[in-house]
């Protein structure tokens, strides 16, 4: 029996070892799959600290439950471990480690290099090697294939090789691993036969598509569309704001559309680890082939000013009560880069938390998640606590990120004027709440003095 024959058998009646390698939001809920496919699970992490918790069962990941991860343990077919040579011991590992940007919005590649440099020390021939982190067209092939091969190793004989972008979206009640269908590109047919073997054990939909590189640029589609999509809406945003127009009044006009229009929003800017970065990813490959994506570029500098569009909405709103944002009291109103979960990479309310601090206002934030951060000064600032008598003190609140727990009547009440970046406070009246993608006009001489009282 060769080496194909070998694992296609062990894929097929559960007897493969498999290695998760990166247990963090893509890489654990995977290992669970896997086991619950009937596996024996590998997790392999740098971090100690991450290793030790999942072996007491408790979970560091917002989509798994401490008693999910104990049934995983309670198989005895679950093992954490920061021991790469624990590799010799598998017969097919999949790659979810990060794949972040360099300080000069690169990409960061490393810590694919740091696993496949393990890989050639540890593994053995006849390895289904699957990576799932974002990635460039051509990653695979370039840092994984012509790697390994240098041992003598040829994919598609000796080893088999696929890419498959994970498409986890955390805290999705609706969307997972198991019931999110799964794109797969082999480097040869039986590298994808052998891919999909394994994942069509571990998820409702496998797609195969002809190569790594068709895998890898269809998650960077995906997210890129998203970016640019996201980044007209901003630009709406600030023309509706010159043109005196409700640009949320516009989009919800829009969205009535049953066919050919898909509803996107403004925002204070774009945060996460996908959108932001993903699109750089491409850019950056591009312009290798002498290729220059304009929407990419356009697209990241529309959702790079948006910031800078929130101070000023905020200079305005403070001036229409003869305050100026140098010793105004500020507060932010949600830090997270998205609703309903604690991440705050990349999150523009931090980047608006700055210019505030740097245009002289005294700014605090609340945040019943995303519970503190380090500020570009390395000081640790912590959120405070849900205090209404406290929230009045302020001179204004801007609302970031519109968590589900919010209770826009509550705080509109307060009568502390609001800068709403998320059109949070719909449906709740007052003349003091104020929106980001619309004009804010001096009110007549009369109404200036009944603001001030
Ligand atoms: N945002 C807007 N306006 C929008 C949508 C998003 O300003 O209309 C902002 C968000 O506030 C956030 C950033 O953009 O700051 C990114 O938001 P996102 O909804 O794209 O959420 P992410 O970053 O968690 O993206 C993930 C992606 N999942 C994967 O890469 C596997 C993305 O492909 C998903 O479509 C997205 O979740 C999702 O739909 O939730």
């Amino acid at each position: 029996m060769g080496r194909f024959e070998e694992l296609q058998q062990k894929l097929a009646d559960k007897t493969a070892r498999v290695g998760v390698i990166g247990l963090g939001y893509v890489g654990l809920p995977l290992a669970v799959e896997t086991i619950k496919g009937g596996y024996t699970v590998v997790g392999i992490d740098l971090d100690p600290r991450k290793v030790e918790s999942l072996k007491a069962g408790v979970s560091y990941v917002q989509d798994i439950s401490d008693e999910t991860l104990r049934e995983c343990l309670a198989t005895d077919r679950f093992f954490p471990t920061t021991d790469y040579a624990a590799i010799a011991e598998l017969d097919a590992i999949s790659i979810c480690v990060p794949t972040p940007l360099s300080p000069n919005q690169d990409p960061d590649t490393s810590y694919i290099t740091h696993v496949v440099n393990q890989l050639k020390i540890h593994m053995k021939q006849g390895m289904l090697i699957t990576l799932e982190s974002t990635t460039y067209p051509g990653t695979t092939e370039e840092l994984i294939q012509w790697e390994i091969e240098k041992l003598g190793f040829q994919a598609g004989v000796d080893f088999f090789l696929c890419y498959s972008p994970e498409r986890v979206d955390p805290g999705n009640r609706k969307f997972n691993t198991h019931n999110t269908p799964k794109v797969i590109g082999g480097t040869t047919q039986r590298c994808i036969d052998l891919g999909m073997a394994l994942y069509g054990n571990l998820v409702q939909a496998v797609i195969p598509v002809s190569s790594p590189k068709v895998a890898e640029m269809s998650k960077l589609l995906e997210n890129t569309f998203r970016s640019v999509n996201i980044a007209f809406m901003n630009e709406m945003a600030l023309m509706c704001d010159k043109m005196g127009i409700n640009v949320w009044e516009v989009i919800k006009a829009a969205s009535t559309k049953p066919f050919g229009y898909m509803p996107f929003y403004p925002g204070p800017g774009i945060g996460g680890h996908c959108i932001p970065l993903d699109p750089m990813y491409l850019s950056w490959k591009a312009k290798g082939f002498r290729f220059h994506s304009k929407f990419i570029d356009i697209a990241q500098s529309i959702n790079d000013s948006m910031p800078d569009y929130v101070l000023h909405k905020t200079v305005q709103v403070l001036n229409l009560y003869a305050k100026s944002i140098n010793s105004s009291k500020i507060l932010i109103l949600g830090m997270a880069y998205k609703p309903d979960v604690d991440d705050l990479r990349e999150s523009p309310g931090l980047e608006i938390y700055e210019l505030y601090k740097k245009n002289g206002a005294s700014v605090d934030y609340y945040d019943p998640y995303a519970k503190h951060f380090v500020n570009k000064a390395g000081e640790s600032v912590h959120s405070i606590a849900y205090d209404l008598e406290r929230f009045r003190t302020y001179d204004c609140m801007v609302l970031i990120t519109n968590h589900g727990s919010f209770d826009y009547r509550e705080l509109a009440d307060l009568g502390v004027a609001v800068i709403d970046t998320r059109n949070a406070f719909e449906g709740v009246e007052g003349s003091h709440i104020y929106k980001i993608g619309m004009a804010v006009s001096i009110p007549q001489k009369k109404e200036v003095v009944s603001l001030l009282a």
